[in-house]
């Protein structure tokens, strides 16, 4: 409990303290232990230190390639392994891309995010992702892809592209994550989290919540992304998305105090980090996400669909962040 105090002293002094990169799973823990509005007041004391807090960033994401992964992410509707329902496509082309892109910039996206059902993208396919991050930025964007496990010269061939950020997750805690993949390691993940930080590229890294990890597990995941060498500049923290035909559709729906719970822990442990509220807008109440905009969230994906699933429609958003007297974060 000594640490947890030590923080909230100073919280409240206002003082511009160094960033810490050896948080403890138990000093993470009592941060999640804590009576609810302490730590909101925490969150949201860190959060002012180094944000506006009614500015939130607007992301949009596509799908460039659905379907049909080798992988077999519990989660993931994307798995050839599970049926889904879901048709394997092809990957899209840099005309369509485009012009989905254009949409979201004139809907007031800021960054497109493009992801891939990849278990790691072969050259070639690097290419032509090349050509869509540089056609996006052309079009006064920034980049983001997701395409899976990087080799430390793919990540070099991105950032040569001029790749704003690469997202790829921890998704749990070490202990918890063997429950959820088989099909690559922790370590993996760790590894191309390196390369693409190595390479300069913007690391964006978090995880799902809700997939029957216990609160440890949750306070595991976020002291391992705050003790990254680098914190990643973006943390998504998703809700899990239930989807029928997953090994993890009818797990036990987590208590929503426990997601904005999590997205404090991220906030005050990752103070200058962009923390996403991510997957499963769709289905939380307003009240819900405007609990996690107190404890600290600051980006969004805007736009109907996530990468296979549904996202609030603009005019629920818009209403939302009318009633909030929420504005878009200017790049
Ligand atoms: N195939 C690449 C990979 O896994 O690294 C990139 C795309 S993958 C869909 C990107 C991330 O989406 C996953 O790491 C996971 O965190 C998140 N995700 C996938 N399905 C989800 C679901 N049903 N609910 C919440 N998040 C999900
Ligand atoms: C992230 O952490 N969440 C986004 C993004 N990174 C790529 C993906 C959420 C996917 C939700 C399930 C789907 O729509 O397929
Ligand atoms: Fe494939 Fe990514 Fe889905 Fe895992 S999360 S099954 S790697 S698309």
């Amino acid at each position: 409990m000594e640490a947890v105090e030590a923080i909230g002293a100073d919280a409240r002094s206002g003082a511009a303290a160094a960033l810490r990169h050896d948080w403890s799973v138990a000093e993470v823990e009592a941060l999640l232990a804590l009576p609810f509005a302490e730590l909101m007041f925490r969150a949201q004391t860190v959060h002012r230190r180094h944000f506006d807090p009614n500015q939130v960033q607007m992301s949009t994401l596509l799908s460039i390639k659905t379907g049909g992964c080798p992988e077999d992410c519990a989660y993931c509707p994307q798995s050839a392994r599970y049926d889904t329902g879901l048709a394997a496509e092809k990957m899209m082309s840099l005309d369509e891309v485009l012009a989905e892109a254009r949409r979201a910039r004139d809907a007031g996206a800021t960054r497109y995010c493009m992801g891939a059902a990849w278990r790691s993208p072969k050259d070639r396919d690097l290419d032509a992702v090349a050509d869509m991050v540089e056609g996006v930025k052309a079009l006064g964007m920034e980049t983001c892809v997701t395409l899976g496990m990087l080799s430390a010269p793919q990540a070099e061939r991105l950032a040569d592209a001029g790749l704003d950020y690469y997202n790829h997750n921890l998704d749990t805690s070490e202990s918890f994550y063997g429950e959820i993949i088989t099909t690559r390691t922790y370590r993996d993940r760790l590894d191309t989290l390196g390369h693409v930080r190595d390479a300069g590229i913007n690391v964006c890294c978090g995880g799902i919540v809700g997939m029957g990890e216990s609160k440890r597990d949750r306070a595991d995941m976020i002291a391992t992304l705050a003790s990254l060498p680098s914190h990643p500049e973006s943390v998504p923290i998703n809700m899990l998305v239930q989807v029928e035909g997953t090994p993890l559709d009818g797990t036990d729906a987590l208590d929503p105090f426990e997601f904005v719970r999590t997205v404090a822990a991220a906030r005050i442990t990752m103070p200058r980090s962009m923390v996403r509220l991510s997957a499963g807008r769709e289905q939380m109440s307003d009240e819900m996400q405007a609990l996690a905009f107190l404890a600290g969230a600051n980006s969004v994906f805007v736009g109907p669909e996530l990468l296979t699933t549904p996202n609030p429609g603009r005019e629920r958003d818009t209403r939302l962040f009318t009633r909030l007297g929420i504005a878009p974060m200017p790049v």
